[in-house]
């Protein structure tokens, strides 16, 4: 009989012959984060009704008082890595600094870290628009047995093992990839099970979607005007004008792109000048997702995916998306090369 209708569970255990190291550790790794996605999913859905509640004084089971969700969603990734022991460290968003997890009987003999943006798209959690969880694994590189430090977080993106999303959307899907593609396990929110209902997802190499914060054209260096005026032209021999789309949620202005062919750029601007996404728990699991899918992610210049980290929270410009798109804006940006140091 043929398989279908595969759990993500499944999925996990049948992929577990890619990984070079087979303890199931990190297969229990990906799994302690669809749990924590299923409780989020869960919290995101009643988020207005939290609202009304929440007037009232709401407090919840253990007597706490509602929380804020992205706060929540921190509290939830972080507490399930930490019960299950499987990781040596964490780096949050909401965190300033990395968090250490000594593992069973204080041995650090766990071998990877995680860094995640529990909740991303603040500006979206309280309109009942989608908001995303993006996270991004690495093998440690400090030896087991030690506390984990900061030199185990500031490695390129290139060396992630894993990383993904859970986008919180009109279905809520968790889309990950460990180096072997990229796929995609949409909720049935009756039974709490996520199926692959995405296999193998490709980004068109062409498209003719364009997502940027276009409000803040003014402040924008003169590469990525030049760029947009060329969104902007009436060519239909090179698919424009470009339709708009932007979300203010990375993961599903990401996602969108993805399934349907476009870019998402987040550029340096006198407001931002080092960009506002970070390059740890953002820019570098959406690279490694875009890669895998066939497209591409620069900082209009070098690929993401080769910087070299140096802060815990650093920010940098990101292009993303289709291959063909995001080629031709590094065209436009190459013809201002003074705009690469930022
Ligand atoms: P956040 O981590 O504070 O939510 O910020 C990240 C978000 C991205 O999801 C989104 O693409 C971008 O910030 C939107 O920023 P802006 O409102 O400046 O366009
Ligand atoms: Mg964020």
């Amino acid at each position: 009989m043929k398989k279908k209708h595969i759990t993500l569970g499944e999925f996990i255990i049948e992929n577990q012959k890619h990984f070079k190291y087979t303890s199931g550790e990190l297969s229990r790794l990906i799994n302690s984060i669809r749990l924590a996605a299923k409780v989020v999913n869960h919290e995101v859905n009643k988020a207005g009704l939290v609202d009304i509640l929440g007037a009232a004084g709401e407090v919840n089971v253990q007597g706490e008082a509602q929380q804020k969700l992205d706060v929540y969603a921190n509290d939830v990734f972080m507490q399930t890595l930490v019960n299950r022991e499987i990781v040596c460290g964490i780096a949050s968003e909401e965190e300033d600094d990395f968090v250490v997890i000594e593992g069973k009987e204080n041995t650090n003999e766990n071998k990877y870290v995680v860094l995640i943006d529990p909740l991303d798209g603040s500006s979206n959690i309280d309109v009942n628009v989608s908001v995303g969880t993006i996270f991004s694994i690495y093998r440690r590189v400090t030896p087991v047995g030690t506390p984990v430090t900061k030199e185990d977080f500031l490695q390129k993106g290139n060396e992630q093992v894993a990383a993904g999303y859970v986008v919180y959307g009109t279905s809520t899907m968790l889309v990950y990839t460990t180096g072997h593609g990229v796929n995609g396990f949409t909720l049935n929110p009756a039974i709490g099970t996520f199926y692959l209902s995405h296999p193998n997802m490709q980004f068109p190499e062409n498209g003719n979607i364009y997502s940027i914060n276009e409000g803040n054209y003014k402040q924008f260096g003169q590469g990525v005007k030049e760029y947009l005026k060329y969104c902007h032209l009436d060519n239909p021999a090179e698919n424009t004008p470009y339709t708009a789309r932007y979300i203010g949620s990375l993961v599903s202005d990401f996602h969108r792109n993805m399934i349907k062919g476009g870019i998402y750029i987040y550029p340096t601007s006198t407001k931002a000048p080092q960009g506002k996404l970070r390059l740890l728990y953002e820019c570098n699991p959406i690279a490694f997702l875009a890669e895998q899918a066939n497209g591409k992610a620069t900082d209009g210049y070098r690929r993401i995916m080769d910087i070299q980290p140096t802060e815990l929270h650093q920010r940098v410009p990101i292009f993303c998306g289709s291959k063909n798109m995001v080629t031709k804006a590094e065209e436009f940006m190459a013809q201002f090369p003074d705009e690469a140091n930022y």
